[in-house]
């Protein structure tokens, strides 16, 4: 009997898999791959149940022979390890992103004389709901919440990349890429108060109020489903601390990241180019311990950012503080730099990881730009977020093209820098 082999990359069956195992039945054995969840989002979503019930449903289609696991998006592996005498899979991977991957399947197989079998990809109207059903679940508060504690455990470290609008959403959520042989998409999103506030037309000085920055996480949240990160600023005064934890974890914000400043909030990349004022240990815990005290799930976290580098009080006094932090309860510790070197995050992560193994670290390289994920997460560092890198490129297009349009009285020489009409249009899908 020939070997027939190909890969799921999903959690439900719907007649697009089950076409494939029937016409792939009539070339031989029908051998079905498990994309890992660690494999599953980075080339995929999230997967909405359980690695172990996705094999044991797949297990169960009519027509398979045997599950494999594959954890790499790449077939290499899987080819050398079952030798296949087809693989196939839906015609789609002739274009996109996925072309790299039946490049690799075409390499691998001519090496032994197997073949490709590109099957007409079924997209109608039923698997589209059936898409969409599981997008919306994947968006639910319950299910988003918790992501983030989730994606810690499954990810060397997390990206999350700023988001301000539903625009911005969406290139959080659909922008994924295939460079080298890997795929990538971001993880989570970050919804910045600079970015927020600069999309406001305001300084970022805790003037944008909750409500409205719970209207931009709204606008997020209708058009996406990766967990959200909120910037809580200083979470403001205890007492209104406590109710901007009930309100972001009812909506299914997954963590907030409240700094140890005081007073007029200004942004930390102005450094002490202007007044800031660092708050008490004492008074920084008990609002940590306040919040957790309200949090009614155990998905939740707050994380404690340290400003003391930022506030040049010395890499001892942000150690101090990290510790008493984690200490009051903080689920994560955020450091800060606006040192275009890396070397005092990095000696802060490996110091703090010589007595806390597990505590999450998350950082943010605007200034220290130069360091990769790969070697922040070789620290220690849990979390990277791009905070606002999106709003900052968008800028720079648009006045250039504002300009360009006053200089020439006409719009055709920006054109060829603009998304077309026909893909604006239909940018946003309906329902
Ligand atoms: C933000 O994105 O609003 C932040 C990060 O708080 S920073 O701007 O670097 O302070
Ligand atoms: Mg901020």
């Amino acid at each position: 009997m020939k070997k027939v082999y190909t890969c799921f990359c999903t959690d439900v069956i719907h007649e697009g898999h089950t076409n494939i195992i029937n016409l792939a039945k009539q070339y031989g054995e029908v051998y079905v791959g498990v994309l890992t969840d660690e494999a599953m989002i980075k080339f995929n979503r999230f997967p909405v149940i359980p690695f172990e019930e996705r094999m044991e449903m797949i297990k169960n289609v009519d027509g398979v022979k045997e599950v494999v696991v594959q954890s790499e998006i790449m077939y290499d592996k899987v080819i050398s390890q079952l030798k296949p005498d087809y693989v196939i899979h839906g015609d789609n991977w002739k274009s996109g992103p996925m072309k790299a991957i039946r490049d690799n399947v075409e390499k691998l197989l001519s090496n032994y004389g197997g073949q490709i079998i590109d099957a007409p990809y079924t997209f109608n109207e039923n698997v589209r709901r059936i898409d969409m059903k599981i997008k919306e679940k994947l968006s639910m508060p319950e299910y988003r919440r918790k992501r983030l504690r989730q994606l810690l455990e499954l990810c060397p470290i997390v990206k999350t990349i700023e988001v301000h609008s539903g625009l911005t959403g969406l290139i959080a959520e659909k922008t994924i890429v295939e460079h080298d042989g890997e795929f990538n998409q971001f993880d989570a999103m970050w919804v910045s108060s600079l970015c927020d506030s600069t999309a406001k037309g305001k300084p970022d000085i805790e003037l944008v109020d909750m409500t409205s920055r719970f209207r931009t996480i709204d606008d997020v949240m209708e058009v996406t489903t990766k967990p959200i990160i909120f910037d809580g600023d200083t979470g403001g005064l205890t007492e209104h601390f406590v109710y901007t934890v009930r309100s972001l974890e009812r909506m299914g914000v997954s963590a907030v990241i409240i700094e140890d400043k005081t007073g007029l909030k200004k942004n930390s990349l102005f450094g002490t180019e202007v007044e800031q004022t660092q708050d008490s240990i004492e008074h920084f815990c008990s609002k940590i311990e306040a919040g957790k005290k309200v949090q009614l799930t155990d998905d939740f976290m707050i994380i404690a950012r340290i400003e003391s580098l930022i506030l040049e009080q010395g890499m001892e006094d942000a150690l101090t503080r990290a510790f008493a932090y984690v200490k009051a309860g903080a689920d994560g510790i955020m450091i800060h730099s606006r040192k275009k070197d890396p070397a005092e995050i990095l000696e802060f992560c490996d110091t703090f990881r010589k007595s806390d193994k597990k505590t999450p670290i998350v950082v943010v390289p605007s200034s220290f730009n130069v360091i990769t994920e790969d070697e922040l997460a070789a620290h220690g560092v849990n979390i990277v977020i791009y905070a606002n890198q999106l709003t900052r490129s968008a800028f720079p297009a648009m006045e250039q093209t504002a300009k360009d349009i006053l200089k020439y009285h006409r719009a055709k020489e920006v054109d060829s820098r603009l998304l077309p009409i026909k893909d604006i249009i239909s940018l946003i899908e309906e329902l």
